[in-house]
């Protein structure tokens, strides 16, 4: 990753690591006999472990979508603090980095600051439930995953965030001795990101703890990771130990990194194109050999949740 000839996050879509290599990669290494526990030699990492098996929350279903099948949501990844190559990921974070114990800081301009550990932060907030929500990656690829999390409005209320709190900023680990990606010097670690307090506080916005009602595997943000389905993927910051309220909007990685492709908000806007490929439609991982495409929906089909938070905004201006 060091010496791209390209920087990875200005290629093309079609050179990313397609799926197809994915799925064809494990194929092969399942014939010569090296399943993923033998393969990955992995001691499989209990994360937040705490209030499983969680209640379905009902109100959150998408009855009309298949949730995508396990093995693809923890087996292709973007997570560039270990690599930029989506089917290593779950080899790489599972190679002595340690998400467990996980403390969790929280303050900035609150009134009741905490840190603690990710555990006694899910007791705190009352436990966890399940949610299958879409999730649709700015590369135009997209899945359907069942979250267990808890509201990130529940944390919120317990640390009083003051009149001067205007936008949440996250910031995930730093730990390059274990991280082989933040080694390098392309990104600016530790991965930051932000929304608005009323995003933050919005009832779809999630701390997701775990995938398929399991602690959330390292790869895909262990012990606790954001989800805000309605914006693109690089919104949900993973493995996050720290959350500040702070007046001015946080400067996200990715618009840090090319603030010509990738803003603040990152709403998912099939209207409005990425400089380089159409956000029009997207590939919906794990429909088969030739990945089926379908049309994407305005705020990934959640507008009715949030729309009203960007009334009077240009979409197209504020991307
Ligand atoms: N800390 C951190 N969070 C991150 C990323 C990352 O590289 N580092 N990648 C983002 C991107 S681009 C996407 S699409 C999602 C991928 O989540 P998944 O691997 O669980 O599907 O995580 C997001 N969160
Ligand atoms: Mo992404």
């Amino acid at each position: 990753m060091r010496i791209l000839k390209k920087k990875s996050w200005e290629l093309p879509e079609s050179a990313v690591t397609s799926e197809q290599d994915f799925i064809n990669r494990r194929r092969f290494l399942k014939a010569v006999g090296l399943g993923s526990g033998a393969l990955l030699g992995q001691s499989i990492a209990h994360a937040a472990t705490s209030g499983f098996p969680s209640p379905l929350n009902s109100a959150y279903k998408l009855e009309d979508l298949e949730p995508t099948p396990y093995d693809l949501i923890k087996g292709y990844n973007n997570f560039y603090e270990f690599t930029t190559d989506k089917g290593d990921v779950q080899k790489l974070a599972n190679q002595g980095w340690q998400s467990e114990p996980w403390e969790i800081e929280i303050g900035g301009l609150v009134d009741k600051p905490m840190k603690l550990d990710v555990n006694d932060c899910i007791s705190k907030v009352g436990g966890i439930e399940q949610r299958v929500y879409r999730m649709r990656c700015v590369e135009a690829w997209s899945m359907v995953i069942p979250w267990d999390g808890f509201q990130l409005s529940k944390l919120i209320d317990l640390v009083q965030p003051n009149a001067k709190a205007k936008y949440v900023k996250f910031t995930s680990f730093y730990d390059p001795k274990s991280a082989p990606g933040q080694k390098s010097g392309s990104i600016d670690w530790p991965y930051v990101e932000g929304l608005t307090i009323a995003e933050a506080r919005n009832e779809l916005t999630l701390l997701a703890t775990g995938i398929y009602g399991k602690p959330i595997p390292n790869q895909n943000g262990a012990p606790i990771r954001l989800v805000v389905p309605w914006k693109y993927g690089f919104k949900g910051i993973k493995s996050i130990s720290k959350i500040e309220f702070v007046s001015k909007p946080p400067l996200n990685t990715w618009k840090a990194l090319q603030s010509r492709e990738y803003g603040f908000y990152a709403n998912v806007n099939p209207e409005v194109d990425h400089p380089r490929w159409s956000q029009a439609s997207e590939r919906v991982i794990g429909s088969g050999f030739f990945s089926s495409r379908k049309d994407t929906l305005m705020f990934n089909g959640y507008a009715e949740q949030v729309a009203s938070l960007y009334e009077g905004l240009d979409l197209r201006r504020n991307f």
